[in-house]
């Protein structure tokens, strides 16, 4: 139903191209909230309720990740160890060769993991790169893998070459609500996140968009990320919710680490708001215990990033991992 647009949505409206979803109310940010703010063990069980509609609860996507162009970015993520605004000791690379890109995904594929996730430290890929990006993810289809890719921001014609290609999935994240977003970043602004996002969905290529939390938001900014995730038309068919990976040199780094209980509400009203998404368990879990992992599944996550590297900070090995998911009875896809 139609309620009246609360004064942000209204901010939001003039601000933004306003995504079809929104404009026919799927979800107010008044009831986001209201969800975020459930007892936590009411926002589970609904959460766990919703899951289960749409998935079988025991069973998590993996996707492994590989950084084929790393370090120098001009953007100013204020997150990112490979912005070159700031001094994190991440050296800036070349796009990498076939043959080593072909070895790192015959690499995931033997691990399990179903999808590999090429990503690039650019602003936004130029002619070329698309190029030999295209290369790369033939390799990667060829593998019998899915493919996705980050590498920026994307116009319609680069969305249409990879889409050629093969690409399964772009991903590409709003990062934050958009009253925080200039906090964040200052080298471009949230629409232009959404016009990559509507270039991504013309192609006919899934889309992939999720945020970071833990950057010091309170929980009502985190509940209008979700927001505005879930008002997108379509919404995505996959999520990631990073937990900031805190990178010394970056702006960001010495930030009050966020309560894990606080990382699951999130977790539990992305699986509640766009409940046929797989809603991923990002960066992150190097620091998080079993316990809140587990909690996280519970709470809705159904895909996780697998292999020990995410892009150039660490992330839990192969072996962690199956030991994790057999303790839960997980399988994998
Ligand atoms: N340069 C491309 C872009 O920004 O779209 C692709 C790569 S970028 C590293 C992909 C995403 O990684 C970012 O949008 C952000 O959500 C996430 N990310 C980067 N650094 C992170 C960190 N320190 N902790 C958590 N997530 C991070
Ligand atoms: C996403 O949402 N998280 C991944 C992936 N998409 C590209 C990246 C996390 C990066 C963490 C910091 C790093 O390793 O550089
Ligand atoms: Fe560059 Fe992407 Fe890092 Fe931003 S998040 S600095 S665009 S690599």
């Amino acid at each position: 139903m139609q309620t009246q647009p609360t004064t942000e949505q209204q901010v939001h409206l003039h601000t933004y191209k306003a995504p079809v979803a929104q404009t026919l109310g799927a979800w107010s940010l008044a009831k986001v909230v209201e969800l975020i703010n459930l007892p936590f063990n009411d926002l589970l069980f609904k959460a766990q309720e919703i899951h289960r509609e749409h998935f079988n609860p025991n069973e998590v996507q993996l996707s492994t990740l590989l950084s084929i162009k790393t370090g120098g970015c001009p953007e100013d993520c204020s997150y990112c160890p490979q912005s070159s605004h700031y001094e994190t000791g991440v050296e800036a690379s070349k796009i990498m060769d076939v043959e080593e890109v072909r070895k790192a995904a015959i690499e995931a594929k033997k691990n399990g993991a179903s999808r590999f996730c090429m990503g690039a430290a650019w602003r936004e890929p130029k002619d070329r790169d698309i190029e030999k990006v295209a290369e790369l993810i033939k390799v990667v289809k060829g593998l019998d893998l899915e493919a996705c890719c980050t590498l920026g921001m994307l116009s319609a014609q680069h969305a249409a070459s990879l889409k050629d290609a093969g690409l399964d999935y772009y991903n590409h994240n709003l990062d934050t609500a958009s009253d925080s977003y200039s906090d964040i970043i200052t080298t471009r602004v949230y629409q232009e996140r959404l016009d990559t996002l509507e270039n991504v969905r013309n192609a006919g290529v899934n889309v992939c968009s999720g945020g970071i939390v833990g950057m010091g938001e309170d929980r009502e900014s985190r509940a209008a990320l979700i927001h505005q995730l879930a008002n997108l038309d379509p919404y995505p068919e996959s999520v990631p919710i990073n937990n900031l990976v805190q990178v010394e040199g970056t702006p960001l780094y010495g930030t009050k680490e966020l309560d894990p209980l606080e990382f699951i509400r999130t977790i539990a009203v992305a699986r509640i708001t766009m409940p046929k998404s797989r809603v991923r368990l990002s960066a992150g879990r190097q620091n998080m215990s079993e316990a809140v992992q587990a909690l996280c599944f519970m709470a809705g996550a159904n895909s996780i990033f697998y292999g020990d590297k995410l892009l150039t900070t660490g992330n839990p090995d192969w072996e962690r991992d199956q030991a994790l998911l057999h303790k839960l009875d997980i399988k994998t896809s």
